[in-house]
């Protein structure tokens, strides 16, 4: 701190996913008389077990950002986790800065999870300080706008919000029109992967002496958590997030439409962006993204079957995936519409299972703390809704796992996307799948001890017949859904003894897990 201050005016808290300048809690920001507060606390760290990588990722970005404060003036308090007088928790954390610093009040910007709205809605009470909490505006459509948009809706649906979000900021719009003439390109964005393709390699930063600090620590103090930490290369800077922006844009966009869907054993990555966590704790901004994804389309360096389906994934799937969230909490968090009871099998945190496609999954997240969507929804997601995972734990289990993990947008994909447990307020059918899909988009099941092509009995993937269970047994939930008109069609045209075939073996494969 380079100025002591007797009568400071605002104390303005940065949380570990508000790392950007532009953050509306900096907005008026006076170095005369206010003072930046960053804390890296152990709640923070443990609520849930995260990933070694991620909490290395969260700290260093944040220790980075506090120096590039520093630098462009800002005064900062930047208490670190290995402080000794460390209270451990943001309102612990809060108490001791307003007591040290004597601020007229605190200026913060909402958080990412209901569990720390929660917490910040206490703090003008227990410190007896006007508590200002700022919109986060990082976002296209703010949490009353989608109010709004939801409000008098029987249904949501992505594909109708999306299209208004065009309307709204223009973006892949001529004129009035989507580009291309049409809104979605979805319908190319399904190919295998051809063997002759090369995707680019990642794109990877070398860890700095921050970096290191931090790795070592997380190494000690973090041991017993989930994944590794050899090979740690995200960004932790906003310089080197737009690198790896502008990399993406050049050698992973062109592609990223095609190859959206597909799954490689040896290659996590493909053509996928690797930015969701850089947009997540602020290093990057959605829109940027955007509009250099649009540029590459008008400079005639990407395609728009790529282009649309990376912008959709944006400026539709996250932002309605964050109305959503603030929108039906916390009832959403709670509802379990299918009444999935079974315990997160073991193997999601070993990787130790005889399904080549889940432990490729699973082993590709505990290397690298990232996965891409496919791997995460009709891999992962899709096994834990063909066997019926309680929700709290598969949700647990993502939160823990990826990098990009913060609960507004990792809630409402598992719990909405992959499981179906808000009875289909999100997605218009379950995300359901047999091995057939999974061979179809990945070269998977060639080395796996099972085959896809077997329906049931001895070598036979559990997918095939835990689909069919999975139908079965929610029947009475499921078939009112018209999207769900042709399974059943197909379900009901099979033998009553390969039905019961069916039930019995998933019976005894669940009893197994
Ligand atoms: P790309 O495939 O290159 O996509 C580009 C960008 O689009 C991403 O960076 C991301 O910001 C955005 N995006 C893509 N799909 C979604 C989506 N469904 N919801 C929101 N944004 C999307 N994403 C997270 O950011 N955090 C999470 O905790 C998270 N949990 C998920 C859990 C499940 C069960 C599922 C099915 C998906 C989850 N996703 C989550 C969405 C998606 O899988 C990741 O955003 C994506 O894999 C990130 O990798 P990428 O940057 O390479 O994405
Ligand atoms: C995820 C995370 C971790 C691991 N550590 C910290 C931390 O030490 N300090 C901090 O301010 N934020 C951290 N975060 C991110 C917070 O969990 C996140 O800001 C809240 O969940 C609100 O979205
Ligand atoms: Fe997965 Fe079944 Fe293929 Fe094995 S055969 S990799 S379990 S889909």
């Amino acid at each position: 701190m380079r100025i002591k201050m007797s009568k400071l005016r605002s104390l303005v808290l940065i949380l570990g996913d508000q790392l950007s300048q532009g953050i509306s809690s900096l907005r008026g920001f006076d170095p005369a008389h206010d003072l930046v507060l960053i804390v890296e606390v152990a709640e923070e760290t443990t609520y849930v077990r995260h990933h070694k990588q991620k909490i290395a990722f969260i700290l260093s970005a944040m220790r980075h950002f506090a120096s590039e404060l520093r630098e462009a003036n800002f005064n900062v308090d930047h208490i670190r986790l290995d402080d000794p007088e460390n209270s451990g928790s943001f309102t612990g954390e809060l108490t001791r800065a307003v007591a040290r610093h004597r601020p007229q009040r605190v200026v913060v910007t909402e958080p990412g999870e209901w569990r720390v709205r929660e917490m910040m809605d206490t703090w003008s009470d227990r410190l007896d300080l006007p508590v200002e909490i700022r919109e986060d505006d990082r976002f296209f459509c703010s949490s009353a706008e989608f109010r709004a948009w939801a409000n008098g809706r029987q249904t949501y649906r992505m594909e109708f919000f999306y299209r208004e979000m065009r309307r709204r900021t223009g973006i892949l719009m001529d004129g009035d029109k989507p580009r291309g003439n049409r809104w979605n390109f979805d319908s190319e964005n399904r190919k295998r992967l051809p063997h002759t393709s090369k995707p680019p390699e990642r794109f990877a930063c070398s860890p700095d002496a921050i970096t290191q600090e931090v790795l070592s620590m997380v190494a000690e103090r973090f041991s017993g958590h989930f994944g590794n930490l050899e090979g740690f290369s995200w960004a932790v800077t906003r310089k080197d997030a737009l690198a790896a922006l502008a990399r993406f844009v050049e050698v992973g966009l062109p592609s990223f439409g095609d190859y959206q869907d597909a799954m490689a054993a040896d290659n996590p990555f493909l053509f996928h962006a690797l930015l969701s966590p850089y947009l997540n704790i602020g290093l990057l901004n959605a829109r940027e993204v955007c509009i250099a994804a649009e540029n590459a389309l008008l400079r005639g360096n990407a395609p728009i079957n790529a282009v649309e389906g990376f912008i959709r994934q944006i400026l539709g799937w996250r932002e309605y995936v964050r109305g959503i969230y603030w929108h039906h909490m916390p009832h959403y968090a709670r509802t379990n519409a299918l009444g999935s009871a079974r315990p997160l099998p073991w193997f999601y945190w070993s990787g130790e299972t005889y399904m080549n496609c889940l432990a490729t999954a699973i082993a590709d997240t505990q290397r690298n703390a990232y996965a891409h969507h496919i791997q995460r929804l009709m891999i992962t997601g899709n096994f834990a809704l063909l066997t019926g995972i309680r929700p709290a734990e598969l949700e647990e289990w993502y939160l823990a796992v990826y990098a990009d993990a913060f609960e507004w947008v990792e809630l409402p994909n598992t719990h909405g996307m992959a499981l179906f447990a808000d009875g289909g307020l999100l997605a218009s059918k379950p995300y359901a799948a047999s091995g057939a899909y999974i061979d179809r988009m990945s070269d998977y099941c060639g080395k796996c001890a099972y085959s896809p092509k077997v329906k049931t009995g001895p070598g036979a993937c559990p997918f095939n017949f835990l689909y069919w269970n999975f139908l079965i047994e929610n029947r009475s939930y499921l078939e009112r859904n018209p999207r769900m008109a042709m399974p059943y069609r197909t379900l009901d045209k099979m033998p009553k003894e390969q039905k019961q075939k069916i039930r019995q073996e998933s019976h005894a494969f669940m009893a197994s897990l």
